[in-house]
């Protein structure tokens, strides 16, 4: 198809660009794992571009939706505070890609935990450190993460893409193996806050250990 591979070949020159290319590569019946993660690789993250996005909280990262790629796929921008991290979780069998859009993100790999065992601790399995520009790929069939801004004085920004998207993901209490199924939510949508719902949604898998 000449359009695709036009749209493919071409860095993206800013987010909108590279948003047009997603909804390309993902209009396909298959998703081509290496294509999404190298035009994501390709596009250099500019300040000016996402900082409309860039909502942070004081108390945990934020979920800011950025794109719904036609249901198929959720493009959000992920905002870090100093210090802060994810819990240990799942993808609800669906694609996740990370870009790092500033700062750094520190990635820890976990396997999932064996339904017959006792619960026990969750041993890392492996860590990965990503910097600006690069992208991160897993699936559940990988097994499980989290990820932190290690730094203690600068904040960290990441770009999230999801496919299919999901609103819940399995999260994992580090110390005992026990999992519990979190809602995952959005501080913002499309540069809007997301108006605040009662009963104490939270936007964000917490650390079960802060
Ligand atoms: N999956 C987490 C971020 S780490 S990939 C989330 O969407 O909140
Ligand atoms: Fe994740």
């Amino acid at each position: 198809m000449e359009g695709r591979q036009l749209t493919y070949n071409k860095s993206p020159q800013n987010i909108q660009e590279l948003i047009d290319s997603l909804h390309v590569l993902f209009s396909e019946e298959k998703v081509n794992i290496e294509e999404v993660q190298d035009v994501m690789e390709r596009y250099e993250s500019r300040e000016g571009d996402w900082e409309c996005f860039a909502h942070y909280d004081e108390y945990r990262y934020t979920r800011n939706l950025v794109d719904s790629g036609n249901g198929k796929f959720n493009l959000m921008v992920l905002c870090w505070g100093e210090s802060m991290g994810s819990s240990i979780h799942s993808h609800s069998d669906s694609h996740c890609f990370m870009k790092v859009l500033d700062g750094s993100l520190r990635e820890t790999l976990f396997n999932w935990p064996s339904p017959s065992e006792k619960r026990h601790e969750m041993p890392p399995r492996g860590v990965n450190d990503y910097t600006r520009n690069q992208v991160a790929y897993i699936n559940d069939s990988h097994g499980l993460h989290r990820v932190e801004n290690m730094s203690h004085t600068d904040t960290a920004c990441s770009l999230h893409l999801y496919s299919p998207p999901f609103d819940s993901c399995l999260s994992f209490d580090q110390r005992s193996g026990k999992q519990h199924e979190a809602k995952v939510t959005f501080w913002s949508k499309y540069g809007e806050r997301t108006p605040l719902t009662t009963g104490g949604c939270s936007t964000a898998m917490e650390p079960e250990d802060n």
